[in-house]
């Protein structure tokens, strides 16, 4: 099977409600690879705000005549991001290599007539699974409203943001939080890197009446040498990796002792091949994977995890939720758990009347 053809393109999709940051929509960028077998693959990139008229280009531009004529197989990956070296090794360059790579394992699974769950190797039939959502602008009956919202639908944990300007509100949205739950569910905290050592310190200590299960990013993601420095000053467990890009920054942030929960985001770090890469490694080193955003994949990938923490059911911001699928993608989020029964491939569909992103308003 040889590729002939690859195209991608990049359309809008927006928000229900937006985040803060004014983040009012999220981009994807479906990417096209079509076979001599009459079989075509699917591939996306995502990303909420920022590139995808980078990562269409680099596909079109640099990414199909490197693919065009080959063997359609994921373990191109690595001539890959070579080829692309001179654009860089991360960021962007990521972004478009996942858009083929998963087009690539599409392919290989429609292939062998198997799912992708089976083609990569399902160890569970169901995952653990969380509320999620980007609430720290919510005034506090809304986000009150949100966590309520995801206690029905059965979830046993849940993750909200902190980082508000005074740490009062977080002590005051935290506690609140945590009556909703109850004693018994999981809470977690993201800050989304807003804090610096000192700021994270002193939020956490007054966050410790409430058994927050993690805090995400505490601090600027790059900078691993201050988690640790934060390490030495809390015991509140660390989740990292969404902004995490290479298997390399993974394993420094272990070896720190600064990662105990691992979210490499499949799209920013290239694709299904270095995100099982990484789920490997991190696997090797004791620290579970919690799949970042993109549930109706990340449910599928976190099937076939050596070792999985839980998969983020954001609020209202799934593909399905957008919008963007043409049929139901047999990824189901149930009772805190995720399940996934898609048919061949990874069956995600994405619906023709997409807004083009060049056609939209800016
Ligand atoms: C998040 C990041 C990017 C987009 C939406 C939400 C957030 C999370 O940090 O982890 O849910
Ligand atoms: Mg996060």
């Amino acid at each position: 099977m040889r590729v002939t053809e690859v195209a991608a393109r990049a359309f809008r999709l927006p928000l229900h409600r937006p985040w803060d940051g004014g983040v009012d929509r999220n981009d994807v960028v479906v990417v096209r690879v079509v076979t001599d077998s009459g079989l075509v693959g699917t591939g996306f990139s995502w990303t909420p705000l920022i590139g995808a008229g980078a990562v269409t280009a680099l596909v079109n531009d640099d990414i199909a005549g490197a693919v065009v004529g080959r063997r359609a197989h994921p373990c191109l990956w690595d001539e890959l991001r070579w080829h692309l070296r001179e654009a860089g090794t991360s960021g962007l360059t990521l972004m478009a290599l996942a858009g083929v790579d998963i087009a690539l394992w599409d392919l290989s699974a429609q292939a062998a007539r198997m799912s992708l769950v089976d083609l990569v190797g399902r160890r569970r039939e169901a995952a653990p699974a969380y509320g999620s959502g980007v609430n720290l602008d919510y005034p506090l009956p809304d986000l009150v409203e949100q966590v309520r919202g995801w206690v029905g639908a059965g979830h046993e944990a849940a993750k909200i943001k902190v980082g508000s300007p005074e740490v009062a509100r977080d002590v005051e949205r935290v506690e609140a939080v945590r009556r909703v739950l109850g004693e018994g569910r999981v809470l977690m905290v993201d800050a989304n890197q807003r804090w610096d050592v000192p700021g994270a310190a002193r939020a956490l200590e007054a966050l410790g009446d409430f058994s927050v299960h993690f805090v995400e990013e505490p601090l600027p993601a790059e900078d691993l040498e201050a988690h640790a420095r934060l390490r030495e000053r809390t015991s509140v467990p660390f989740a990292i990796g969404e902004n995490l890009r290479t298997i390399a920054e993974f394993e420094r942030a272990v070896e720190l002792g600064v990662c105990d929960v691992a979210q490499p985001n499949v799209v920013r770090v290239g694709g299904i091949t270095p995100f099982l890469r990484i789920a490997e490694s991190m696997a090797r080193r004791g620290v579970p994977v919690a799949p970042h955003l993109l549930p109706e994949l990340s449910g599928q990938l976190a099937l076939c995890l050596p070792r999985v923490a839980m998969v983020e059911d954001i609020d209202r911001a799934s593909f399905a939720a957008l919008g963007a699928l043409a049929r139901p993608s047999g990824v189901e989020f149930a009772q805190g758990r995720v399940r996934a029964d898609t048919g061949p491939g990874h069956g995600l569909v994405f619906a023709d009347t997409l807004t083009p992103v060049a056609e939209a308003s800016p």
